[in-house]
């Protein structure tokens, strides 16, 4: 539920109420409920996490926005008066610099892109861009509609509006020069928010960065096994408000795998409808996921443990 300036709205074209794949947040459902054919073989592999370490994180924090990049981790914050980009130490939690944005401003999703680093806001339909070892501003761009996660694949970035597509921009005019949509058995995922494009397999408890060398260049899931999440060049998506991730092959929109994060943290109940999951990092050098979430008090740096198919 949306809550006056301390949260997203719904998306006011489509209802969420009517899609199997993005259930109401409860405590009590928590995976997508698969239609009768999605209970075939071809069914979107699932994968729960074990938690490998955790990291300190501000409950002050809104995460809008997370990178590891050369050895510091890139947060942004939302909320009016509270968004904020900064650097900060990964281990102790420490803050090296901080930039806050003007009131009016609602931060999103970052990234960082060669020395440049990207801040999308929610509804002013502007991005600011500032050099990445500074924090120093650089200048600015539109776009239209609202902002909600940023990444890139090295080549592109990559842009949430809070609906099913993901737009592809030109990383140095900001034009768009794409667009996907994102499907899960057919059926459009919506409220995809927080992004990280990865480029390596990501580590996990059954094969380990297992990579499918006959897709041809670009790995699929689903083969024999039906349970390599872990195939390289994928977009990973929080799915807000849920405790769920969508593993998004980029070139078709298609999801690849669903990561539930139910039981990672639960928030007080008086802000159980705003302090979601949100903020997914990779780790190359771990070659795992660092998540958190809006006000959470910790970072989990996980690794993804398949589940058998139903
Ligand atoms: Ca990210």
């Amino acid at each position: 539920m949306w809550r006056a300036g301390s949260g997203k709205t719904e998306d006011r074209n489509q209802s969420t109420q009517d899609s199997s794949i993005i259930p109401p947040p409860s405590s009590e459902i928590r995976l997508p409920e698969p239609s009768p054919a999605s209970r075939s073989a071809g069914a979107t592999p699932r994968y729960r996490y074990k938690v490998v370490r955790t990291y300190p994180h501000d409950r002050r924090f809104f995460t809008q926005g997370l990178v590891y990049e050369g050895g510091f981790l890139y947060e942004g914050t939302g909320l009016y008066g509270e968004s904020a980009i900064m650097r900060r130490d990964l281990q102790t939690g420490k803050i090296l610099q901080m930039l806050r944005l003007p009131e009016k401003y609602f931060g999103e999703g970052i990234t960082i892109f060669g020395d440049k680093l990207i801040q999308l806001t929610w509804q002013s339909s502007v991005a600011f861009v500032y050099e990445r070892d500074t924090l120093r501003p650089l200048g600015e761009f539109r776009y239209t509609g609202e902002g909600w996660g940023l990444t890139h694949d090295g080549t592109r970035l990559i842009f949430s509006d809070g609906t099913a597509t993901l737009r592809f921009l030109d990383p140095n005019t900001y034009a768009e020069i794409g667009r996907t949509e994102v499907r899960d058995q057919g059926r459009p995922v919506r409220n995809l928010n927080e992004l990280e494009f990865v480029p390596d397999p990501v580590e996990d408890q059954a094969g380990a960065g297992a990579k499918d060398e006959a897709g041809g260049g670009r790995p699929e899931t689903g083969g024999a096994s039906g349970l390599q999440p872990a195939v390289s060049g994928l977009i990973y998506a929080n799915i807000w408000p849920t405790d769920r991730i969508a593993i998004i092959d980029p070139t078709t929109g298609r999801v690849t795998g669903w990561i539930d994060l139910s039981g990672l943290y639960n928030p007080p109940a008086a802000e159980r409808d705003d302090s979601v999951l949100n903020g997914i990092a990779y780790l190359p050098q771990t070659k795992r996921l660092l998540v958190t979430g809006k006000r959470w008090p910790r970072m989990y740096e996980i690794e993804l443990v398949p589940e058998p198919p139903r």
